[in-house]
C-alpha cells in the first residue's frame, strides 16, 4: 500500500550522494555547528554529543558551556572551539547566531530557570536547524507553545520519558506514537522518537522506523550521541527529514559494528562514537 504513513528505514533507504567529499573542501565546506550542552556534573553529555558532531563530518564545532565546563571541553573534544557561558555551572545564553548552520541544545543542560529563559529565546530567535534534546525537552515542556513562534525546523529526540513530559503521559507505545503523529502535524515539527526501532515522525505525519541499533545502547550517553550525529548531517547541509532519518540510522549502525567488536553487555556510548566514521564507510 503506497498511501501508508508507515516506512522502514534499511541501507537501500539512505541517501548517500552527500557520503562523496569534493576533493577542494575546506574545514568551511561541511558546516560550522554550535552544541549548547554541559553543565556542573554533566560535562559528558556535552562531550559526547560535540564529538559526534565532529564523526558526523561538520567542518567546524563550538561548544557553549558554562565556565566549570571550559577544560574538560578542551581536553576531551579537542576539535571543538569553545564559547564560554558567562556563569560557572550552567548557561544562562548563547552566542551570536550568525556563523553556523545547526544547533544542538539540551545535552546535560540542567533545569534551571535561567537556562529554560535561554531556550525560549533561542526558539523563538533563530532561523536555523534546531535539534533539541534531554533536558533542553524537559525545559521545552514547561513552554510548549514556544513551538508556535519558531521560525526555522526543530527536531526533538524524546526518549519515552521525555516524550510524556512533553506531551501527556501515553499508556502504550502505539498511542504514544499516534500522538507523537498528532503533534508533528500540529506543531511542524520532526519528532525522534527513540528506543528499539526508533521512530522518525515527520511534520506530514509519516513515520520512518529504523532497522538499526540494539539493547546494549540502552546506556547513559547514548542519546547524546544521536542529537551530535543529527546536528553534525543538519550543519553539513542535509535537509532535516533526511538528516534525522540517517542519523537515526547512523547511529544504530554505530553501535551495532561496535557490538561486533565489543558485544552489547557493557557497550558505552563512547564505544558508538567511535564507530561513526566506520558506520558511514
Ligand atoms: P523509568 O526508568 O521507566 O521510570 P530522564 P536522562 C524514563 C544527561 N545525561 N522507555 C525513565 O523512566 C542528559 O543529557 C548526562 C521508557 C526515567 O524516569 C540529560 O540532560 C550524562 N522510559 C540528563 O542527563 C549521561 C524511559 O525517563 C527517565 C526510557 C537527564 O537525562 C546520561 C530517565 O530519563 C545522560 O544522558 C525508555 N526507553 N528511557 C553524562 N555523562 O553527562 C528513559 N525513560 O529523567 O529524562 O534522565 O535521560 O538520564
Ligand atoms: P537516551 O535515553 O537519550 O540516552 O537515548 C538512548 C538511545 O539508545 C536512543 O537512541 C535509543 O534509540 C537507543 N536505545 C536504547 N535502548 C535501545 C534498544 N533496546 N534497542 C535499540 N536502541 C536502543
Ligand atoms: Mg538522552
Amino acid at each position: 500500500n503506497t498511501a501508508t504513513p508507515y516506512h522502514y528505514t534499511t541501507a537501500s533507504s539512505i541517501k548517500t550522494d552527500f557520503f562523496q567529499l569534493s576533493t577542494f573542501a575546506h574545514k568551511g565546506t561541511y558546516g560550522h555547528a554550535l552544541v549548547i550542552a554541559g553543565s556542573n556534573g554533566m560535562m559528558g553529555a556535552a562531550c559526547l554529543c560535540a564529538k559526534s558532531v565532529v564523526r558526523s563530518g561538520a567542518g567546524l564545532v563550538t561548544m557553549h558551556i558554562p565556565k566549570v565546563g571550559y577544560t574538560i571541553a578542551q581536553v576531551n573534544v579537542p576539535e571543538a572551539l569553545a564559547s564560554i557561558d558567562s556563569c560557572e555551572t550552567h548557561i544562562t545564553q548563547f552566542p551570536e547566531l550568525d556563523r553556523y548552520q545547526a544547533v544542538c541544545v539540551g545535552p546535560g543542560i540542567a533545569q534551571s530557570t535561567e537556562t529554560e529563559q535561554m531556550l525560549v529565546k533561542l526558539i523563538k530567535t533563530s532561523r536555523l536547524p534546531l535539534v533539541i534534546d534531554a533536558d533542553g525537552l524537559n525545559l521545552l515542556s514547561r513552554n510548549i507553545e514556544v513551538l508556535n513562534n519558531a521560525n526555522n525546523v526543530l527536531i526533538l529526540t524524546p526518549h519515552p520519558g521525555e516524550f510524556d513530559r512533553l506531551f501527556g503521559k501515553s499508556q502504550c507505545s502505539w498511542e504514544r506514537l499516534e500522538r507523537a503523529r498528532e503533534m508533528a502535524q500540529k506543531y511542524g515539527v520532526i519528532i525522534v522518537l527513540k528506543g528499539a526501532y526508533t521512530r522518525v515522525v515527520l511534520p506530514n505525519g509519516n513515520v520512518h522506523f529504523n532497522s538499526t541499533g540494539n539493547p546494549g545502547m540502552a546506556t547513559g550517553g547514548s542519546g547524546d550521541v544521536l542529537s551530535g550525529i543529527i546536528t553534525g548531517l543538519l550543519a553539513r547541509g542535509l535537509p532535516p527529514a533526511d538528516a534525522a532519518i540517517t542519523g537515526v540510522y547512523i547511529h544504530g549502525l554505530a553501535g551495532d559494528l561496535a557490538a561486533d567488536e565489543f558485544g552489547q553487555i557493557g557497550l558505552c556510548a563512547s564505544d558508538i562514537v567511535n564507530y561513526i566514521c566506520k558506520a558511514f564507510q
